[in-house]
């Protein structure tokens, strides 16, 4: 295997802090106790819990503004492999990869599958772009790709989403999430319902070609880049671009993609009720798709979104099987930085949510005690689980402090040596 971090630094490292650690993990084991919690059945459940990381978040920026590249930032998706192995290396959390297409494009995917594969990754949901046109496009997308009038558009944006379920058989994925832009920035542009009645139509399509194992992660959004009307603009449509098009078809929530307060936590619970619970694309967000880091802004929301998660997985209506992903925007940090962070954070909302003691939460939701059900949650969300986090990442090969170890490492510094230096391109995310 293939690691880029030096084994030597993580053994030395964890071995420096591992009284520490003994000491935080222990003191927190007989906290949890006193509530009948045993530690180590959680910190297991930790050890199973996993999100992906995009391609397209390795590097800088990528919002529609100014992009500001640091030096050994990733240029391909190869260099972007080698980043998210390094994510994954120091935190043991962020096992595969989301590709984006034709971003990631390369010639020979099986050999891009072992060269994951080499670095300990896989892939996860792949993902189609026909919100911008790309150099030898026979049709723009700018008046929209599968809801455009234009057949020809249309029928462009259905072959390359089929292009990327080929690609994803051959990685070894087996979801294609799909994101339009389409919609409109005036009013009287483009028909409500004729416009979706072109999505539907596409839409099935590209859920025709799908092979029986795979699912369609439709994402939702609720404006940008048309800021008058989005086709497929919140839950509510989404759901019912689904339900139409089959069991295949699935919901993604983008927490940054709804209107400011939404309680994006109860559309969670309502999509699972239906069966329609795809995925998540986890960052944060103070006005709109701000695609800042995970909990950065709000993680309480997040911690209640897995709150909702954990009472889902408790009871599944069908099957409960989301797929865990971030999708952030990092124009001021260190990529590799901001996802160590933020794929903590989200394992953190995770534990917290596991420490809800449901019994008394159900219990006080039926006596109408509401001081008391709210407590239940407040006391988990309470918890430092830190040393549950961290314990479990070092039995797993991870390291005790990820952001310690990777600025130590010179990663970046070493990678600026080796790296040609990124233009300056723009994108939407
Ligand atoms: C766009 O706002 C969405 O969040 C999509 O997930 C998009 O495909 C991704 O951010 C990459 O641009
Ligand atoms: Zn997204
Ligand atoms: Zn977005
Ligand atoms: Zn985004």
């Amino acid at each position: 295997m293939n690691r880029p971090i030096s084994a030597e630094l993580i053994e030395e490292h964890n071995a420096a802090h591992a009284d520490i650690l003994a000491e935080d993990y222990d003191a927190l084991a007989r906290k949890l106790a006193r509530s009948g919690v045993d530690i180590d059945a959680i910190k297991d459940r930790v050890a199973g819990f996993t999100v992906a990381v995009p391609s397209w978040g390795a590097g800088r920026g990528g919002t529609r503004f100014a992009k500001f590249p640091i030096p050994g930032e990733p240029t391909n998706i190869h260099e972007k492999l080698e980043d998210c192995s390094v994510i994954n290396q120091l935190s043991r959390l962020t096992p595969r990869v989301s590709p984006h297409f034709p971003w990631d494009k390369v010639s020979d995917y099986q050999a891009l599958r072992d060269e994951a594969a080499a670095l300990g990754l896989g892939w996860d949901a792949v993902n189609s772009n026909t919100f911008q046109d790309q150099v030898g496009l026979a049709h723009s997308y700018a008046n929209g790709s599968l809801a455009a009038q234009d057949a020809g558009a249309r029928a462009q944006a259905v072959e390359h989403n089929i292009e990327c379920i080929e690609i994803g058989r051959q990685l070894g994925s087996s979801d294609l999430t799909v994101w339009v832009g389409d919609g409109t920035n005036f009013p009287g542009q483009q028909d409500f319902t004729r416009s979706l009645d072109r999505y539907l139509e596409a839409a099935s399509q590209i859920y025709a070609a799908l092979p029986d194992d795979w699912r369609m992660l439709l994402e939702h959004k609720m404006f940008e880049p048309a800021f008058y009307s989005t086709v497929i603009s919140d839950w509510g449509s989404s759901f019912l671009a689904a339900q139409e098009l089959g069991p295949k078809a699935k919901c993604l929530v983008d927490l940054g993609h709804h209107a400011p307060n939404v309680n994006i936590e109860q559309i969670v619970a309502r999509l699972h009720r239906f069966g329609k619970l795809g995925g998540f694309h986890f960052n944060d967000s103070k006005y709109g798709d701000d695609d800042l880091d995970s909990g950065s802004i709000n993680p309480h929301q997040l911690f209640l979104v897995f709150n909702e998660l954990a009472e889902a997985e408790a009871n599944p209506r069908g099957e409960f099987r989301p797929s865990y992903m971030i999708d952030q925007s990092h124009n001021v940090t260190d990529p590799i930085e901001s996802m160590l962070s933020s794929a903590e954070t989200i394992a953190q909302c995770f534990v917290k949510a596991s420490l809800v003691d449901r019994v008394s939460l159900h219990d006080a939701q039926e006596r109408n005690d509401t001081m008391m059900a709210f407590q239940a949650l407040r006391r988990a969300y309470n918890i430092d689980v830190a040393p549950i986090l961290a314990r479990a990442r070092v039995e797993a090969g991870g390291v005790y402090d990820m952001l310690a170890v990777y600025r130590q490492s010179r990663y970046r510094d070493r990678k600026a040596q080796e790296r040609k230096p990124v233009g300056l391109g723009a994108g939407i995310v």
